[in-house]
């Protein structure tokens, strides 16, 4: 049997992952498959921190950031702090494609996306804008920090052709600075590929995961021959230490990884979710919790779906 195989941090990730494996399976690919459940999770309006109905900024604009890497040819296209344009992750593949300007941000990400004919899209649903001021309420009155509420969507998949492909997308964190940017869009903090090892994606407080490099660190660990799994939780293990130790504390942070041959693995530092799905095992989420320096990990229970779904639709 060939192999494919795909896997994406959070809960949310679930229908995409379910399309993009479907492709996989069928034989696409992975640079297809990733895109279109990237969109997937862009355009629906209930996931709050990526593409539409993502969470605004301090100044109530939605503001995001997207990046794809192609892992034979380690093409990289990126935006940042891009705004009303309906889906990033295609404008950050198509920049992949060129030699020059791979990374653009603001204006001149928005002039690009305007002159290729993406589609323009308000972004900011009423949703959106409702938590927005029950935030800065809640801000003023319990003297809250404000920067929460965060989740990137990273995906990493392998086709039957073993090329490999990595793609993120987000608003970034809640209440971040105008032109405020993560490590989402940064290559080899927020994602790296390599068809010739393996892949890495990270979510969480993106000004610590940039300190450390933490998704290039990843593979290059694999390349040394370890697992996806020991190479991602080792990774963030020594660096949420380092942090600890050089600051004080470390933010929170999650990866996803998957190897050349198809395994996967995390790391996490938090109670994280994520999906993965490869020939032997149906899509499906995870969840992920630190214990004792252990990672445990089981598969969520429908009580945990059907809780989540109702969450994320509750009136505001
Ligand atoms: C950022 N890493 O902009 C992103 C946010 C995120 O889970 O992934 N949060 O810093």
């Amino acid at each position: 049997m060939k192999t494919w195989g795909m896997i994406a941090t959070w809960r949310m990730a679930i229908e995409g992952v379910t399309l993009g494996s479907e492709m996989l399976k069928n034989g696409e690919k992975c640079q297809d498959a990733l895109e279109k459940a990237v969109i997937f999770v862009e355009d629906y309006p209930f996931y709050k921190s990526v593409g539409y109905g993502g969470l605004p900024n301090e100044e109530c604009e939605v503001e995001l950031d997207a990046a794809f890497m192609d892992g034979k040819t380690l093409s990289i296209g990126a935006v940042a702090s891009i705004k009303d344009f309906k889906n990033p992750i295609s404008i950050a593949r198509k920049l992949s494609a060129d030699r020059y300007n791979i990374f653009l941000v603001g204006a001149g990400a928005e002039s690009y996306a305007h002159k290729n004919g993406f589609v323009r899209q308000n972004m900011l649903t009423e949703r959106a804008r409702k938590t927005w001021e029950l935030r800065v309420k809640e801000i003023r009155e319990k003297n809250l920090s404000p920067y929460d509420g965060h989740d990137t969507v990273c995906m990493i998949a392998i086709d039957q052709e073993k090329d490999m492909a990595v793609a993120t997308s987000t608003s970034g964190l809640f209440m971040k600075k105008k032109g405020r940017v993560g490590d989402s869009p940064v290559s080899g903090s927020g994602f790296y590929v390599d068809n010739e090892i393996g892949g890495a994606a990270a979510t969480g407080l993106g000004e610590d995961i940039m300190k450390g490099c933490l998704s290039y660190e990843v593979v290059q660990r694999m390349k040394k021959g370890e697992t996806p799994q020991k190479a991602a939780q080792g990774a963030v293990d020594d660096f949420s230490k380092e942090l600890i130790k050089r600051r004080g504390k470390a933010g929170e942070i999650s990866i996803v990884a998957l190897n050349n041959r198809g395994e996967w693995g995390i790391g996490t530092n938090v109670e994280f979710t994520f999906c993965a799905a490869t020939p032997t095992e149906q899509p499906k989420v995870y969840i992920a919790t630190p214990v004792n320096g252990e990672v445990k990990i089981e598969i969520a229970s429908e009580e945990y779906m059907r809780a989540y779904k109702e969450k994320i639709q509750r009136g505001i």
